[in-house]
């Protein structure tokens, strides 16, 4: 990781070099405006052997405070911090105009829908014996059925522990030692001289927590949220604070958490409904320009959904072309015009989280359950095919790297091999993904050795506490020689053992018009749910909700 003292240095050394305040000059930007932000410079052979490299890049925040939508193209400083020396200047960008600012403002303040009417009314959720669940010493969450323990990471961000569900003899038994997002892959897809380097590693660059800054309420968070601080150490030792970092609070969201209503022609008239309540924890980091929200939303189900919702600003390319009609060389572009002379790039993330699962118990293993298509024989049913389910246990890391395949399609179990249900199923949790993206890069190319983690969508590995994050621990200019990838490569035995589960989730991002100024949050997550790991439906006894619960409220208007 850089401190913030080998970015300030990298900074002063850029900005007293007089080839570089030349070409600001040239380019008519006043020095006032001018903000330049070092991204990391990713790892490309012996060149930077020995040399601890920041790249510098700026905008101009003139009449805007999202100069990310102004950049000054082509016009890239690589430092040698410690030397406090410039190894490159490129400037190849001369000709390209820097976007205006009209319409990237973003601010409430100075918006000029700010005076307009809201397209929805005011709106909370109401709790009138307030919320249901405590937090003890700081850190332990006790909710429903649940109980975890909750720490802010500088890396991470956050970090659930020690996670347990009441069964229903009143005994908590275990889900998961621990679950965190390992690391955070962001490569563009553009391999001019500027941009070609970008390929970020977020969570060991520079922190989810480090870049989490305080959540807003009643925005970022609903009312009755609890908010927790994270206390860090600085670079130089020292304890920061960062405020309201993480949020928990209770979500109602108008879900059904199981129903079932009975045709009144059999004679029955039962309507049954449960609403679906669940506890969240957030937090969101501000990763330079990007946005990342983490939410981990546990269900009284035993279900545990792991969100990551992406927003903030684009990381954009300046261009000469204003519009896609005078465009002469399709090769310039490199992602979408998103506004006069701003390139929104192409790019993916991926976020690797490392699922320490322990499900009753510290040995567990890994199962592959495969839908198979099989055939009837010839006048056996009028069915020519149907599916089955075809369980096959895991012995080596090499049996548990999946590539997620919708017309080979499995579920994947972590278990526990010496606890087994009433009826004898072994107790365990599935993984289930959801929205995700694989990495096409070549496997040779630079950032995708870094990246390798992100070569399976699931890994699974016996637990080493020195392997916690998926793109090593140490990965500014790191070569990739300690990746999730490379620790797999020895292929352990993970047959009932204490075992990590690895998920990757991935998005591509082709930007359009509407991720600008500032993008609407894209979602997508995964979750892990018990499989067998109960006698039942575990919400069977849960209570309805009943109108003399609620206060009564009447709204102000009539519909
Ligand atoms: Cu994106």
């Amino acid at each position: 990781m850089f401190t913030v003292d080998d970015l300030t240095t990298a900074l002063q050394v850029t900005l007293s070099d007089l080839e570089f305040n030349k070409s600001i000059i040239a380019r008519g930007v006043d020095f006032n405006d001018l903000i330049c932000a070092p991204p990391s410079s990713g790892w490309f052979g012996a060149d930077e052997e020995g040399k601890r490299i920041v790249k510098v890049e700026c905008f101009s925040s003139q009449n805007t405070p999202n100069f990310y939508m102004r950049p000054i193209e082509g016009l890239t400083v690589t430092v040698d911090v410690d030397r406090k020396e410039i190894v490159k200047i490129t400037d190849t960008g001369r000709g390209i105009p820097i976007p205006k600012a009209t319409n990237t403002d973003y601010r409430y303040t100075s918006s000029p829908f700010s005076d307009m009417t809201p397209l929805t009314n005011p709106m909370s959720m109401e709790q009138p014996k307030g919320p249901s669940f405590t937090v003890e010493n700081g850190h332990i969450v006790k909710w429903a059925n649940w109980v975890f323990h909750l720490k802010p990471d500088i890396r991470a961000g956050m970090i659930i522990s020690q996670a347990k569900i009441r069964a229903e003899n009143g005994e908590y038994r275990s889900v998961m030692y621990k679950g965190f997002a390992s690391e955070l892959f962001v490569p563009y897809m553009d391999p001019d001289e500027s941009w070609y380097f970008k390929s970020y590693m977020d969570a060991g660059e520079f922190g989810l927590g480090a870049t989490a800054m305080a959540l807003l309420e009643l925005n970022d968070c609903p009312r009755h949220a609890y908010y927790m601080d994270g206390v860090f150490a600085s670079a130089d030792g020292r304890p920061v604070i960062q405020p309201n970092m993480i949020c928990i609070f209770e979500r109602y969201s108008g879900d059904i958490g199981w129903r079932h209503s009975e045709i009144p022609v059999l004679g029955f008239d039962i309507r049954e409904s449960r609403p679906k309540v669940t506890l969240v924890a957030r937090m969101a980091a501000s990763v330079g320009n990007y946005d990342y929200i983490f939410d981990w939303e546990f269900q009284t189900d035993g279900l545990i959904r792991i969100k990551v919702g992406l927003t903030g600003m684009l990381m954009v390319k300046g261009t000469p072309y204003e519009n896609i009609y005078n465009i002469f060389n399709a090769n310039d572009m490199t992602g979408t015009l998103v506004s006069e002379n701003v390139i929104g790039v192409v790019h993916d993330h991926f976020v690797s989280f490392h699922l320490d699962m322990d499900i009753d118990g510290a040995n567990n293993s890994f199962a592959k359950v495969n839908l198979v298509k099989e055939n009837t024989l010839p006048g056996q049913s009028p069915r020519r095919s149907y599916l089955k389910a075809k369980r096959k246990v895991a012995k080596t890391e090499n049996d548990a790297k999946i590539k997620l395949k919708l017309y080979d399609p499995s579920e994947f179990h972590v278990f526990n091999p010496s606890k087994r249900s009433r009826l004898g199923n072994p107790t365990g949790y599935k993984i289930i993904p959801g929205g995700n993206a694989a990495s096409l890069l070549d496997l040779d190319d630079p950032p995708q050795i870094r990246g390798a983690f992100t070569n399976n969508q699931i890994w699974v590995t016996p637990h080493n506490k020195t392997e916690e994050w998926a793109g090593g621990l140490l990965v500014s200019q790191s070569k990739g020689d300690d990746t999730l990838a490379v620790w797999s490569a020895r292929n352990r035995e993970i047959e009932n053992k204490d075992i990590v589960l690895w998920y990757t989730l991935g998005f591509h991002h082709i930007p359009c018009q509407e991720d600008f100024p500032v993008m609407p949050t894209v979602s997508s997550s995964f979750e892990l749910k018990p499989v067998n790991f109960f006698d039942r439906n575990p919400i069977m006894g849960a209570t309805p909700t009943f109108q003399k619960d609620l206060p009564v409220c009447s709204a102000s208007r009539s519909y």
